[in-house]
C-alpha cells in the first residue's frame, strides 16, 4: 500500500508551526521502537520542534550505543517527572510501533490523560485503535522504521536523512526482519537500505553492536532454555519454552536477554509455530512466532489477549506457568482442529 498523500498533507499542516511534541513507543521497546523513535525525533528537531522521546520501560542494553539514545526518557525510572511534564504540555503525541494506547501499559493513563494533544499513529501492526487523530497504519511494511523512512522520503526527500538517522532506521529495519531474513522483504525496502548505505552507515558494525553484544549469562541461559526447557508437541510442528524468574536470575538476566529465543525453535525443520513464556512479577509474557500460513496474530488474539503480526505476535497470561502451558497445549489442539496449523 502506498502512503496516503492526503495523510502526508495533513501531517505537513500539523507540523507547520513549532510545537511541543512527545514521541512514544511500546513497552519493552525493541530495535524498531527505539530506531524509529530516534530517527523521527531528529527529523522533528530539525523542523524546529521541541521533542521528548518517552518509552514505558528500559530498552535492551545492546541498543545502548545508538546515537542519541541518552535522550530517551524511561518512564518507569523517571523520578524527576520529565516524561509526565512533557506529556502534559504536549501539543502532539506521535505513537510509534504499537497500535493501541493499552500497549503502553504503565504509561497508558498518562498519555490518555492529555486529551487536547493530537495523537498521530505511525505503525505496522494490524488493527489500529480508534484513539488517534491521524493514522499511518501499514501492516504490509516490515518495520515502523521503514514506514518512518517512507514518510521522511515523502515529506522532505531522502537528502534530509543524516548519518545518525540512517543508522537508527537501519537498526529498526534490520531487527524487525531478523536481519532481513523474514517478513515482507520488498524491493522498496532494499532501495531504502541502499539510500541508508549511501549515508555512510557502517552495516557490519551495526550488526556487531546489536547481535554480538550479549553477556555470557545470556549465552548460557540460551543453552539452558533450549536444552532443558524446550518442549515439542503436535507431531514436531509446535515448540514452546518457559522461563521462571528464578531461572532467569540464576543467569543474571537483563532486559533483552531473551531476544531471539522464541525464533530459534523455527530453525528446526517442519516446525510451524513457536511459543515462549517468560515469567514477570505480575503476569507471564507470551511470545509467538510462526512460519508461512500459521497465523499467530489470530492465535494470540483468541487465546492470549494479544496480537501483532501474522508470523510474530504476543500476549499475556495471568495464571500460573503450569496453567499457562496447559492452556497453550489445549489451545494448540483446538487451533489445529479448526485449520489454523496446516
Ligand atoms: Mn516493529
Amino acid at each position: 500500500m502506498q502512503l496516503s498523500m492526503e495523510n502526508i498533507g495533513r501531517l505537513r499542516e500539523m507540523l507547520a508551526v513549532p510545537s511541543k511534541i512527545v514521541v512514544v513507543a511500546h513497552t519493552n521497546p525493541d530495535g524498531d521502537a527505539v530506531g524509529s523513535s530516534l530517527a523521527w525525533r531528529e527529523m522533528l528537531l530539525r523542523m524546529g520542534h521541541e521533542v521528548t522521546c518517552v518509552v514505558p520501560n528500559k530498552y535492551p542494553y545492546f541498543l545502548d550505543w545508538m546515537p542519541g539514545i541518552e535522550n530517551i526518557v524511561i518512564f518507569k525510572t523517571d523520578t524527576e517527572g520529565r516524561a509526565r511534564r512533557a506529556v502534559e504540555q504536549a501539543d502532539m503525541i506521535f505513537c510509534l510501533d504499537f497500535n493501541t494506547l493499552s500497549r503502553l501499559e504503565i504509561l497508558s493513563d498518562t498519555i490518555a490523560a492529555n486529551t487536547s494533544a493530537r495523537r498521530i499513529l505511525i505503525d505496522h501492526h494490524l488493527s489500529p485503535g480508534e484513539e488517534f487523530d491521524l493514522v499511518f497504519s501499514h501492516p504490509e511494511m516490515s518495520s515502523t522504521s521503514f514506514l518512518v523512512y517512507s514518510i521522511i522520503e515523502a515529506m522532505e526527500g531522502t537528502d534530509a536523512i543524516s548519518a545518525d538517522v540512517a543508522a537508527s532506521l537501519y537498526v529498526g529495519m534490520m531487527t524487525d526482519t531478523g536481519n532481513f531474513s523474514f517478513s515482507t522483504l520488498t524491493p522498496a525496502l532494499y532501495r531504502a537500505v541502499a539510500v541508508l548505505a549511501e549515508k555512510g552507515i557502517d552495516i557490519p558494525q551495526i550488526h556487531n553492536n546489536v547481535y554480538n553484544a550479549y553477556t555470557e549469562g545470556r549465552a548460557r541461559l540460551f543453552g539452558y532454555a533450549i536444552n532443558r526447557k524446550m518442549e515439542i508437541i503436535h507431531d514436531g510442528q509446535v515448540a514452546y519454552m518457559s522461563l521462571l524468574e528464578n531461572e532467569m536470575r540464576r543467569f543474571g538476566f537483563q532486559q533483552g536477554d531473551s531476544e531471539g529465543f522464541v525464533n530459534y525453535a523455527l530453525t528446526i525443520k517442519k516446525m510451524k509455530m513457536s511459543a515462549m513464556f517468560l515469567a514477570h512479577r505480575k503476569f507471564i509474557r507470551v511470545s509467538l512466532r510462526s512460519r508461512g500460513d500459521v497465523d499467530v496474530n489470530v492465535f494470540a488474539r483468541k487465546y492470549f489477549d494479544g496480537g501483532g503480526h501474522r508470523n510474530a505476535a504476543g500476549g499475556k497470561s495471568y495464571v500460573s506457568m503450569e496453567e499457562t502451558i496447559e492452556h497453550f497445549r489445549r489451545s494448540v489442539e483446538e487451533f489445529a482442529r479448526e485449520g489454523g496449523i496446516r
